[in-house]
This record gives C-alpha cells, sequence and structure tokens, in this order.
C-alpha cells in the first residue's frame, strides 16, 4: 500500500507507521516526527505507534483544555535527549556527582533566561511539576500546623493551596476565600476579613479556573497587613504575564510559583520565582527538602521555551490567546451559554451549563467524541459533586499556538453548542451530530499545522 499521510509535511518523514483503522478496517501509514524515530520503531514497534497515534489525535482534535499547549519543535527536540542519563543533584557549582560541565551551563542558562524573561533576582527551574513546587514553597516558609490561606478549590483554587484532601490541607491549618455569588469575581474585602480573623502564614493567590485578572497588588495589600507572605501560582497565566497579556506579580508577591507547560508553552515542568531574600531557602526546600536530581532533559526545554517567550513573536501570542478567548466567549454568550464571571480576561472560560439542562462530564465527553477536548469542572456554588460537576473549563492557548484566531473561534463555540445542545435534547440520538461536527472538525485541523509535529 502507498502510504498516504494526514497531511502534507514540509520535511519528509523519517518513519511511517502503518495503523489500522478501527472504523474501517483499513491501514493508514502515518508519519513518525518525534526525534530519533527510527530508533523508537525499530526496538518498540507497539510503543512507537502508540505515540504516532497521539500525534496523530493530537493533531486532528481542538486541544481546549486550558492547562494544555502544544510546544515547539525545538522545545520537543531539546526535551528527548541524553541529559535524560546525567543526575545532577545540588545546583550550578555545587553538586554531589561529577561530570557537570554541560549540565551547570544548561541549567544556568533556564535561570538566567527566568530572571531576565520575568524581572526577578532567583529562579529555580528544578520543580518537577506545579504541585511539587508549591510544596517547597510550604517547607521554605511554614511549618506543619501553621495556618495558610487560598481560594476554596471548587471557587477556582488549586489542591495544593491548602485544598482538604491534599497534603498541603493535611498537614496545615488550612482557611479559604471564594468568589462571590453574585459576580463569580473574588470578594477582596472576604479575602481581608479572613487573612484579618485567621492570621494565615502563608496566602496563595491564583488557581486553575479563574477567569478574570488577578488582583495582585490588592493581594500584597493584605499580605502586608496580616504579616503573611504572598505566593503568586501564576501557572495558568505565566504565558500571558511573560508576554505583557496579563500584569506581572512581581513587586507584589513574595513568591511565584508556575508550571512551564501551560501558556508558558514549555515541557512539563515548574519554577520557583522571588527575589534573594527567599532564595537560600527556596533552593534548599527543593533539594534536599523535596526532590532528588533535577530533571535535565526538562530544564534544557525550559530554557528553550523561556528564549521563545523572550521573542516579540511571544508577545502577538499572548494578545492573541487573549482575544481568542475573548471571541469564543463572547459567541458562546450570544448563543446562550452562562460564563462564570460573564466572560473572561485572560485565556480561560468556565462555562455553567444547569441552564443547559446538561452537565459538565457528558458534555465533555460527547465534545470529545466530536473532536473537541475540553475538561469537566465544578463551578463556584455548585450544587453537583465534583466527579460529576456542572461546568465545562476552556482555554485558548493551545489553538492560538496552532494559529487560529476569532473566526475559528466562532467556529468552535458554533460546534461546541450544536453538540451539547443535541446531547440535552437527546443523548440516544447526538451521534448524528457527534460525526457530523467531528468531520468538521477534522477538515478545519487539516488547515492548521501542529507545532512539534507538523516538520
Ligand atoms: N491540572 C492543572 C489544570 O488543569 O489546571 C492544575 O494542576
Amino acid at each position: 500500500m502507498e502510504p498516504t499521510t494526514r497531511k502534507q509535511t514540509a520535511v519528509a518523514p523519517r518513519a511511517w507507521v502503518l495503523r489500522r483503522q478501527p472504523d474501517n478496517g483499513e491501514d493508514v501509514a502515518f508519519a513518525m516526527t518525534a526525534t530519533k524515530p527510527d530508533a523508537l520503531l525499530a526496538a518498540d514497534p507497539q510503543l512507537a505507534e502508540l505515540i504516532s497515534a497521539e500525534e496523530q489525535r493530537q493533531a486532528q482534535t481542538l486541544k481546549l483544555i486550558a492547562s494544555e499547549n502544544y510546544v515547539s519543535a525545538a522545545v520537543l527536540e531539546a526535551s528527548g535527549t541524553v541529559l535524560t542519563n546525567k543526575y545532577s543533584e545540588g545546583y550550578a557549582g555545587r553538586r554531589y556527582y561529577e561530570g557537570q560541565q554541560v549540565i551547570d551551563q544548561i541549567e544556568t542558562l533556564a535561570v538566567e533566561r527566568a530572571k531576565s524573561l520575568f524581572g526577578v533576582e532567583h529562579a529555580n527551574v528544578q520543580p518537577y511539576s506545579g504541585s511539587p513546587a508549591n510544596l517547597a514553597v510550604y517547607l521554605a516558609t511554614a511549618a506543619p500546623g501553621d495556618t495558610v490561606m487560598g481560594m476554596a478549590l471548587p471557587m477556582g483554587g488549586h489542591l495544593t493551596h491548602g485544598w482538604s484532601v491534599s497534603a498541603t490541607g493535611i498537614w496545615f491549618n488550612a482557611v479559604h476565600y471564594d468568589v462571590r455569588k453574585d459576580t463569580g469575581r473574588v470578594d477582596m474585602d472576604q479575602v481581608r476579613q479572613t487573612a484579618l480573623a485567621e492570621r494565615p502564614k502563608l496566602i496563595f493567590c491564583g488557581g486553575t479556573a479563574i477567569p478574570r485578572t488577578i488582583d495582585f497588588p490588592a493581594f500584597a495589600e493584605i499580605a502586608r497587613e496580616v504579616g503573611a507572605v504572598l505566593v503568586a501560582d501564576i501557572a495558568h497565566i505565566a504565558g500571558l504575564v511573560a508576554g505583557g497579556a496579563h500584569p506581572s506579580p512581581v513587586g507584589h508577591a513574595d513568591i511565584i510559583t508556575t508550571t512551564t507547560h501551560k501558556t508558558l508553552r514549555g515541557p512539563r515542568g515548574a519554577m520557583i520565582l522571588s527575589n534573594e531574600q527567599y532564595a537560600k531557602a527556596i533552593d534548599k526546600a527543593v533539594f534536599p527538602g523535596l526532590q532528588g536530581g533535577p530533571h535535565n532533559h526538562t530544564t534544557a526545554g525550559i530554557a528553550v521555551a523561556l528564549g521563545e517567550a523572550a521573542q516579540p513573536e511571544f508577545r502577538d501570542y499572548a494578545a492573541q490567546v487573549v482575544a481568542n478567548a475573548a471571541a469564543l466567549a463572547d459567541e458562546l454568550m450570544a448563543r446562550g451559554f452562562d460564563l462564570v464571571s460573564g466572560g473572561t480576561d485572560n485565556h480561560l472560560i468556565l462555562i455553567d451549563l444547569t441552564s443547559k439542562g446538561i452537565g459538565g462530564k457528558p458534555a465533555a465527553k460527547h465534545l470529545d467524541n466530536a473532536g473537541l477536548e475540553a475538561n469537566y469542572n465544578t463551578v463556584p456554588y455548585d450544587p453537583r459533586k465534583p466527579f460529576d460537576p456542572s461546568g465545562l473549563r476552556l482555554g485558548t492557548a493551545a489553538l492560538t499556538s496552532r494559529g487560529m484566531k476569532e473566526a475559528e473561534m466562532r467556529e468552535v463555540a458554533r460546534w461546541l453548542d450544536e453538540v451539547v445542545t443535541a446531547a440535552a435534547a437527546d443523548p440516544d440520538a447526538v451521534d448524528a451530530t457527534i460525526t457530523r461536527v467531528r468531520g468538521e472538525v477534522t477538515e478545519l485541523t487539516g488547515r492548521f499545522a501542529t507545532p512539534g509535529l507538523d516538520r
């Protein structure tokens, strides 16, 4: 059989994988584009095929998960290198193993790029991901039993901001603030009252489902008033901050934590940024406090992503992410969807599906079948359970990385409306709508390259 690709690639692929299509039993060949694909294909065709299938799935799906993105081919390459072979406990110039001549330079490059991009005095690029980064902050600044404060998880916060099922909620006396029921926005008066009453040692701002601008100066004022350390968890918005599309917490928060793989568009990892005052305590908390050797291949990928985020084009990208979210939000509202807080200021949209007569979980499943990948989510004051909540969370960072703009966002809103409306009307009759939308989505995704895959 003559191989046919899902789309033309600029560079000839180095390997092919045949995959039997479940729907028609036909073998379709598509390109392996990972680094050294021939080696993987030869050594482990089963795994090579699975990776290839995931590449194809990512290329043909509209990735609307607010915490995901597509890294560039350069980030992907740097992340899949011999750097994974090396142990490097410690920090540049102070390691516990020999052979760090190159690793020290790589980590220093990542650190310097992080400092310069965000304008901070200190950066630790070793945390394995966002949760360990936040844990390191607790270890550096608080003791078990201390009072800590963060946004409640069902209001848009994060597990590691002291939620009950997280180690941070078990080991610390965690108190929470909410969003207002009528506005869906953080009530800074409530934050202040709770802080004054509870006197937390740490205050977290930021979270995972916040569609509105975070008021860092207001949080800083409250933290100063009660003598708390303010931690800005900017995991979701780091790329927007770097690209000038969201105000920066620098100069307001004492410590900033972020993952590197959301709007910042790097590999899966994290960073802790601070001024010199906290540098030593943070470094000690990350290693030897919590972690062993850093993942050097990830550090290299982070360095590449930080270099990309420092380019002028990244500012355009960040602005377009926000413009796309606004366009998507407007079209959804025009179609009768209720958005928490009535819209968005950033990359993220939280839909309350209650008025549409369908839960977030079945909606997300039907949408995934139609090629629109999102996640179900609680909405503030959700009467339903977290595993079957009322909300659907969307984000525009990934689609914007594919070059999609406002016109495509309006198409996305239309498809979302069509699938949700059909599913709410009759879940047993939704298949025809899903099949049609899936076809239209495939046509759209075929017109937009997938960063990191089409090369
Ligand atoms: N899992 C991340 C998110 O989706 O926002 C948070 O940790």
